[in-house]
């Protein structure tokens, strides 16, 4: 379906690739004409009123006011326009993104931690179980924390940075973060959600075109938040199951999982707070190893086996 978009491409947005962009892509669309709209007919109204009242025509003051009734009529039409936008729009497409949720069998499901400054991702690997995580056992080679006791996370796969999917089937995520507030955008998708430390929030989407798209930080999360950045490749169902076979077959000979990317530079070193460098002499800042390793309890089991409704985040 494509949509006349003059203004969202003017305005730089990208093609959109995700089966509920659309919607999106309309609402926005419309929202800029409308307001367009609204500017000129205001201005006008303006200009009009700057000439129809001047002073050497209206020398004095008529405190009786203007007694036709057509901006009642003007502003009454514009609240319902706004009110039709977000009664009839709005707010079912949010509640469909947030409450109706594709069942946990259906979806592919992934957890997305993030990190200063990257995402990690875990898969459940075939047996479709997330391994338990533990916030203890992370470290620089195991950034999830991913327990190796637990059967369960065996098969995981554990990946950084690049993120494969199969096209024309939902995938839900479920966001947390290890040290500090982000947010997973992936313009292209017209999805994002904050990734909150003991937080677990979930958020889906469907992709409708294979390719490859840019995944940021939409939230300040430091000084090197203008480097997070990550890679969502949207895969044929074949490409995606050699993509997997791959990870598997690495996560076989390399018994750990990669390291978190490097701290782009201009970032303090060590594992200090962002944005803060800890004054000369002060107090050693503690390693991030000990921080929240957004290891939350287990993240997707929950996800897996609830009701797609009891899915979505509460405010
Ligand atoms: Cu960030």
């Amino acid at each position: 379906m494509n949509s006349l978009a003059l203004i969202n491409e003017f305005l730089g947005q990208p093609p959109n690739a995700s089966s509920h962009g659309y919607q999106i892509d309309h609402i926005i669309e419309f929202c800029h004409w409308f307001m367009a709209a609204l500017f000129v007919g205001w201005s006008a109204f303006f200009i009009y009123v700057l000439i129809r009242f001047r002073k050497s025509r209206q020398p004095r003051a008529d405190h009786g006011g203007v007694r036709s009734h057509v901006s009642t009529h003007l502003e009454f039409s514009v609240v319902m326009i706004e009110a039709v936008l977000l009664l009839g729009f709005a707010i079912p497409l949010w509640a469909r993104r947030v409450n109706q949720f594709p069942p946990g069998k259906e979806a592919l499901l992934v957890d997305v931690v993030a990190q200063q400054f990257s995402f990690n991702y875990h898969l459940p690997g075939p047996d479709g179980q997330f391994g338990r995580r533990d916030v203890n056992l992370v470290s620089n080679s195991n950034p999830l924390g991913i327990d190796p006791n637990d059967p369960a996370g065996k098969d995981d796969i554990v990946t950084s940075g690049e993120l494969h999917v199969p096209v024309d089937r939902p995938v839900i995520a479920e966001l947390s973060s290890k040290d500090v507030i982000h947010d997973y955008f992936i313009p292209d998708m017209r999805i994002a959600g904050d990734a909150i430390p003991g937080s677990l929030i979930p958020i889906w989407f469907t992709p409708v075109k294979t390719g490859t798209y840019e995944v940021v930080c939409a939230q300040l999360c430091g000084l090197g938040h203008y480097g997070m950045k990550g890679t969502l490749v949207v895969d044929t169902a074949q490409d995606y199951q050699a993509w997997l076979k791959e990870r598997a077959e690495l996560a076989g000979t390399q018994t750990t999982p990669p390291a978190p990317a490097q701290r782009p530079p201009g970032e303090p070193l060590g594992g200090s707070t962002p944005g803060t460098i800890p004054p000369p002499g002060g107090p050693k800042p503690p390693t991030a190893d000990a921080e929240g390793a957004g290891a939350s309890p287990h993240p997707a089991q929950q996800l897996h086996n609830a009701p797609a409704s009891a899915a979505s985040p509460t405010p």
